[in-house]
């Protein structure tokens, strides 16, 4: 029997509530004896990898069958009886108890939903308790790096309604010096681009997409990527030095019957191959995530030797924030890096491993939204604790992505002068 302290978790409940897209998503409450709150909300995912952890959902009428309530009553009625007592403060063992209570693979018996909000509710409550942020209570006083802002301005695959293959086309403001001065940088860039697509497509080219960024009724890839370089250049900055651009092709979701569908063609994978060097000659693109179905992993590497290190090859659903899928694709030498997102695993502590593997190997890791988001904070201080220096969470509008952003403004703000941003140094190899 542990003895009661001021960790010790007191209370646990789930409920459902909405994500950005009106989808039905969990959200966890855990108090601990000291009086620490914390709160946790799943996050959801519209391109996803085979092996990610699977959410729970409902079936039948009600949502369209998205509804949460099973994953709620396996928080309320599983989870919480197991984890009530436990000490907060050590979460890596609440999770530990949460992975054991499951006993899949891949959390298809309670559902990462209702684990992901649960571990985030529990390291949150933790933090309260010590009076602490969240980011200072993971990473202590020397977590002070702000991330690079890899702002999603342009929308399309899955997370849009026009017809631009590859999902996201990001900017980011590297040459600013501090996080703040680059999030000025990204919104003056994403309102040039808004007048730049205006002029060029009419007013119907500035409605958003699942990530705030804007969704033109383009076709061609090299057509949107354009559009950034233009807006970066109208907005008063220079391409390449003070804005890079990155890309998340998400090419799972244009493969079909072994070849992938891009700019209303089709293409066998070397021909996606000769597009994507060709994009790093033409443009200051340094980071190109999901370039390969997970099915054609072997062309992750080709791509990295016809690159040579000119942009960094990420992995996302090929490697699914699993450090035994991170470390067996970094040994096949197919990615630069890899994002990390804690539902496609399920609790902090596995996305922890993650980070960790990456980090011994000597890799990039990239914190990320999801494209069904709520007001969660929590991944702005997992950036900031395991200064990963690499952030994805949308564009600068939307209240579910502006809470990001809003967030790591507070936490610049709370280190005051201590404050650091890496700028262009994060990309290098
Ligand atoms: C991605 C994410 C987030 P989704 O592919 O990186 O941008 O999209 O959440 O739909 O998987
Ligand atoms: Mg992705």
């Amino acid at each position: 029997m542990v003895p009661t302290s001021r960790y010790s978790i007191r209370y646990v409940k789930a409920l459902q509530v909405l994500d950005s897209r009106g989808d039905p998503t969990v959200e966890v409450h855990v108090v601990t004896e000291g009086g620490g709150f914390g709160r946790g909300i799943a996050p959801a995912g519209a391109s996803r990898g085979h092996r990610e952890a699977v959410e729970a959902r409902d079936g039948g009428r009600a949502y369209g069958g998205r509804g949460v309530l099973k994953a709620v009553e396996a928080v309320n009625k599983y989870i919480a009886p197991a984890i009530l007592g436990a000490d907060a403060s050590n979460f890596r063992e609440v999770d530990r108890r949460m992975i054991q209570l499951d006993g899949t693979p891949n959390k298809s018996r309670l559902g990462a939903n209702a684990t992901t909000a649960t571990s985030l509710a529990v390291v949150s409550a933790a933090a309260s308790t010590a009076g602490q942020p969240l980011f200072e209570f993971l990473g202590g006083r020397r977590a002070r790096t702000l991330p690079v802002p890899m702002m999603n301005v342009i929308n399309g695959g899955v997370h849009a309604g026009n017809e631009l293959a590859f999902q996201e086309f990001m900017v980011l403001p590297v040459g600013a010096s501090t996080f703040s001065e680059a999030l000025r940088v990204g919104v003056e860039v994403y309102k040039s681009l808004r007048e730049y697509l205006k002029r060029t497509y009419g007013i119907g080219a500035v409605n958003v997409g699942d990530e705030g960024g804007f969704a033109p009724p383009m076709r061609m890839v090299r057509e949107a990527l354009e559009a950034l370089v233009r807006a970066v250049e109208a907005a008063g900055y220079r391409v390449g030095s003070d804005v890079v651009l990155a890309l998340d092709v998400a090419a799972s979701q244009l493969y079909r019957d072994g070849s992938y569908w891009v700019d209303g063609a089709r293409l066998g994978a070397d021909e996606l191959l000769e597009l994507y060097v060709r994009l790093v000659e033409e443009f200051p693109v340094v980071s190109i995530e999901d370039p390969f179905s997970e099915e054609d992993a072997g062309y992750f590497r080709k791509l990295r030797e016809a690159l040579r290190g000119r942009a960094l090859v990420i992995g996302d659903d090929l490697t699914v924030t699993n450090a035994k899928l991170v470390e067996l694709h970094v040994a096949e030498g197919r990615v630069d890096g890899a994002i990390i997102k804690v539902n496609q695993v399920g609790t902090l502590t596995e996305a922890e491993e993650a980070i960790e593997t990456l980090r011994k190997l000597g890799k990039k890791a990239v914190v990320s939204h999801r494209s069904g988001e709520s007001e969660d904070t929590a991944i702005a201080h997992i950036a900031v604790a395991y200064e990963i220096g690499l952030i994805k969470c949308g564009a600068p509008a939307r209240g579910e992505r502006t809470s990001k952003y809003n967030e790591l403004l507070r936490i610049e703000d709370y280190l005051s002068g201590d404050a650091r941003y890496p700028g262009f140094r994060v990309l290098q190899l």
